[in-house]
Parts: structure tokens; sequence; C-alpha cells
């Protein structure tokens, strides 16, 4: 965390892919689960820019598409208002705190180092996607491994360097995404490698990556709640078994606290509609949970 810094920039970011339900995930957030008090309650000031009354109406009805690609031009829209949000948040010295929403957000997000709590891969382009949601594509617009797609390239500056992305917790990629994977040698620990080495070693090891791949080492969490075991956050669009569990998803954001390098934080992927009444209010607790933890709640020192 930036010397000084205490203040929150509360940004919540609706929109993204068909399924409805996930662009309500800040409403939850903030309404249901208190995150507001929660935060404040942890001695920040917080500032809150909620974009997703803007776009809740605008969400499109099938035909906003480019190829196969869903809601192009209404995503473009809401991750541009998004980027705009999370860069003056960093250039006036707060910490950017983004909440989803879909995982489209991060092209709106992501610029310095990233650490990538996901089941997936997220780096689909427009050739390689068998869904068309751009929820599994962003790693691939924001790096320029997708080439020019109508509406994102009227702003978005493809400049991410793959050199400064950090995956943990991947155990379902598309066959297209493993092979993007290898050819950029990426550095990714999927679940495999979380059992085998555990996972104190495993963000060890990521964060001194980053600390050689990126300027000022200002690092960012992207953390999806699908990289949890969906037992832990079950109310999401996409849950994958055998997940990270609820104290490796929290030792996560507590490490990263720790490193005193955290610019931004994106928590994505609740999605409110799905699941019983019970599995809804896990996974809006966990949400509120892991930002707690990543503004040091849990730590000693
Ligand atoms: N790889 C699959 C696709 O591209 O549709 C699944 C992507 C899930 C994306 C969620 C946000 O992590």
């Amino acid at each position: 965390l930036l010397k000084g810094q205490q203040t929150v920039a509360l940004i919540g970011a609706g929109g993204g892919q068909p399924k409805g339900g996930v662009d309500h995930g800040p409403t939850v957030l903030f309404n249901e689960g208190k995150l507001v008090s929660q935060i404040e309650a942890l001695d920040w000031k917080v500032e809150v820019e909620d974009h997703f009354p803007e776009f809740v109406h605008l969400k499109p009805n099938g035909n906003d598409t480019f190829g196969i690609l869903k809601n192009v031009k209404y995503t473009s829209d809401v991750t541009h208002k998004i980027h705009n949000s999370v860069k003056k948040a960093c250039e006036d010295g707060k910490l950017a705190l983004t909440i989803g929403g879909d995982h489209s957000i991060a092209i709106g997000t992501i610029k310095l180092g990233v650490i990538w709590v996901d089941a997936h891969g997220d780096i689909n382009t427009a050739e390689s996607t068998s869904s068309g949601n751009l929820h599994g594509c962003p790693v691939a617009f924001v790096s320029g491994l997708q080439g020019p797609i109508p509406h994102f390239q009227d702003w978005l500056k493809p400049e991410f360097d793959l050199k400064r992305i950090v995956y943990i917790g991947l155990r379902d990629l598309d066959g297209p995404e493993k092979q993007i994977i290898r050819e950029n040698n990426i550095k990714a620990f999927s679940m495999h490698e979380v059992d085998k080495w555990g996972i104190g070693r495993v963000v060890d090891a990521a964060i001194q990556y980053l600390y050689q791949t990126t300027p000022d080492s200002e690092e960012e969490p992207a953390e999806h709640v699908d990289g949890l075991d969906p037992s832990v956050a079950p109310a999401t669009g996409t849950p994958v078994r055998g997940g990270l569990s609820f104290r490796e998803g929290h030792y996560i954001m507590e490490a990263l606290h720790q490193t005193g390098s955290l610019v931004a934080v994106d928590i994505t992927e609740v999605n409110p509609e799905l699941g019983t009444v019970m599995e809804r209010e896990t996974t809006i607790s966990i949400g509120c949970s892991l930002v707690r933890s990543v503004l040091g709640e849990g730590l000693l020192y």
C-alpha cells in the first residue's frame, strides 16, 4: 500500500457477459454486504463511485456482437468508464478497489503487475473463444494478443506486458488458452502447484517474480471468486471444483497487503442470482471478507 495511503476508491462495475445477475455484484456487496462500513471499520476512508446504475438499463439483447463475441459495445463502454475511474484513483494515491461484475472488467483495470486468482485463464481471443463471452478474454485484450476490436480500439491501449501477470488457482483452461500460456511463457501456478508447494511458497514465488518484472513493483490482485472452491464461494457463474480453500484465498490477500505495493484490487464474478439463499449469502460474505483481508484485517504485523 503506497506510503500513507488510507483512502479506498470503491468502484462498482456491473456489466459483461449475457448471464444475468453478475452485474448486480456491486449492489449486493455494497448494500447487503455493508462493504463501506466494513472498510471504514478498518480505519480506511471510502469514496464510492458506483457505475452500475448507469449501465443497468443498457444491457444488450443479443444484437451487440462482433463475430461470436457478445455485448461488445456494452462491455467496451463499461470497461472504459471503469478504466478512467481506476486510473484517476491511482493517480490520486488511493487504493482502487473495483467490485464486479464479471471478469471482463479487468479490461479496464489491469495495467501494472497482476496476481490473477482464478480457475480460468481469461485469455481467449475472438478466434479462440468457443463461448464468445468477453469475461473469458480480458488478458488477451489488454496485452495485444487480441487484434483491434470495434469500440475497444477507440480507447484501449493493449500495452499490458504478459511478463507482469501471475496466475494462481488455474484448473479449467480451454485448449487454446493452454497453448497461449505456454507459447508466451506466462507465469502460472495451477491448483496442481498449489497442492504441491503450498499456498505460502506459491504466493512468495509469484510476488518475487513480479518484483523482477514490474516497474515500481506496484501490484494489483484480480481475485475472481471462482478461484476459490465452489464450496467456499458457490454463487458464481462458472464454478469449478478443486479450488482454493477459504484460508488459501485469504492468505493470498493478506500476503499482498504485506507487500506494501498494492495499488488496485478487483473482486469479480459474485452472482447473487445463482445458488440457494445460503449459497448467495455465503458468497457475498466471502467477497467482503476478501476485501477486509487485502486491507489487512487478519494480520498481526
Ligand atoms: N474459458 C471459458 C470461456 O472463455 O468462455 C470460460 C471462461 C470463464 C470466465 C470466468 C471469468 O472467469
